[in-house]
Order: C-alpha cells, then structure tokens, then sequence
C-alpha cells in the first residue's frame, strides 16, 4: 500500500457526478491514470446503500496499492475493506472517526482556513484537505481560500496537506507555484473526455 507521504494526486469518485454503474470503470480510468488515492464520497446516499459499493471499490484499489477512502461513514471502513475515512469540520471528531473505523485507518479531516488547518494538528488526523482553493460547485457554500495561505499551512502544519477546490489540470501550475505538493481534483477529473489522460497528465505536473 502506498504511504500517504508519497501520495499526491487524490480523485473522489463523487456520486453527484457519476452514476453508481460507472462506478468501478471509472476508479479503474483513474488508478490507471495514476491517482495514489481515491475517496468514494456519497453525500445523498445511506450507509446501507454506500456499504456495497465500498465493498466493490477495496479490492479495486488494492490491486493498485491506493488507500481507499470513504467520506464520513468511518464505522463502514472495518466492513468494507476500506482503508480509512475522511470527516469534516461538522461532522464526527477525528478521535471518534478512529475509534469507529480501527487503529489502523487513516483519517483525514477538512479544513477551511489557515487557523483550522494549525488546529487540526490538535485533532490528531493522518492527513487535512485545504481549501476550498477558488469556487467550486462540488461544495458550493463556501468562500473560497485562495491561494495566499497555501504556503504558511505547509510551514505550520507538518502533516500530508491536500489542496482542494476549484483545482483543475489548466491551473495546476498556478497552485503548485504557490506551494502545494498534493491536490485533490473532483469535477476536472470526472468531466474529463478521456480519465485516465486527465489523471496522467495532473499526475506529471505533480512529480
Ligand atoms: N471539499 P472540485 S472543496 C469535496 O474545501 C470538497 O473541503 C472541499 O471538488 C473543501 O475539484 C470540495 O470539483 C470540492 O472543485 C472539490
């Protein structure tokens, strides 16, 4: 499995996106691109409904060495053979997400802000996403970043800092010059005509 120091390029497999039979041709498009970690977030569906498709998605993953990570939900993670959860500011602490999901999962928690991002360090998780960078309509309600506190985050937190939001492949230089070593890509990757030369090409700018 790869260690997520060398993880830097994370997709979501986001159900507002893609529907659930394109589910696992999709993470394949990705892994093959070269995503070193892949998140299956459901925001409208149940445990029950989400519990199968994680199933389906671990061995998936494993044959790629790519942690598998589930939004919330961290009590499915020992089910399902997913290797971690990820939670966000509202949602189950990070301490509570570990208990549910087992000592050996990884957590990662959202944050919104450079003060969120240093407190985080108190909450203990295995890596924090940052953001959101610029606009997105994947997670509409929130006022952008942007670009500036990028590198503080990176001097003050020293935890895997995944950039989030609004980030696509024709921006990426642009983030990247502004610090960030790792991003997480949602719409861009998953509205891309071909996945995998999306993902590749991301992939390469991150190197
Ligand atoms: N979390 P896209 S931004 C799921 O800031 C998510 O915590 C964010 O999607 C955060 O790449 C975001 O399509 C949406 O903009 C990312």
């Amino acid at each position: 499995m790869k260690n997520l120091s060398e993880c830097r390029l994370y997709g979501i497999l986001d159900l507002g996106y893609l529907p659930v039979t394109e589910l696992e041709s999709t993470a394949r498009m990705m892994l093959d691109g070269g995503v070193d970690i892949l998140q299956l977030r459901a925001k409208k569906s149940s445990a029950a409904e989400i519990q199968p498709l994680a199933e389906m998605l671990s061995p998936v993953c494993r044959s790629f060495n790519v942690p598998f990570i589930l939004n919330d939900h961290p009590e499915l993670v020992p089910l399902t053979g997913a290797d971690g959860a990820h939670v966000g500011q509202d949602d189950l602490t990070v301490a509570r997400a570990r208990e549910l999901a087992g000592p050996d999962a990884l957590i990662g928690l959202s944050t919104h802000s450079l003060a969120q991002a240093v407190e985080a360090r108190q909450a203990g998780p295995d890596y924090i996403g940052f953001g959101p960078l610029f606009a997105t309509p994947t997670k509409p309600d929130y006022v952008p970043v942007g670009l500036e506190d990028i590198r503080a985050v990176h001097e003050q937190v020293s935890l895997p800092v995944f950039c989030i939001g609004g980030i696509k492949l024709e921006n990426l230089p642009v983030v990247r010059a502004a610090g960030a070593a790792r991003v997480v890509i949602v719409s861009g990757i998953l509205q891309a005509a071909d996945v995998a030369d999306y993902c590749r090409k991301c992939r390469a700018l991150l190197d």
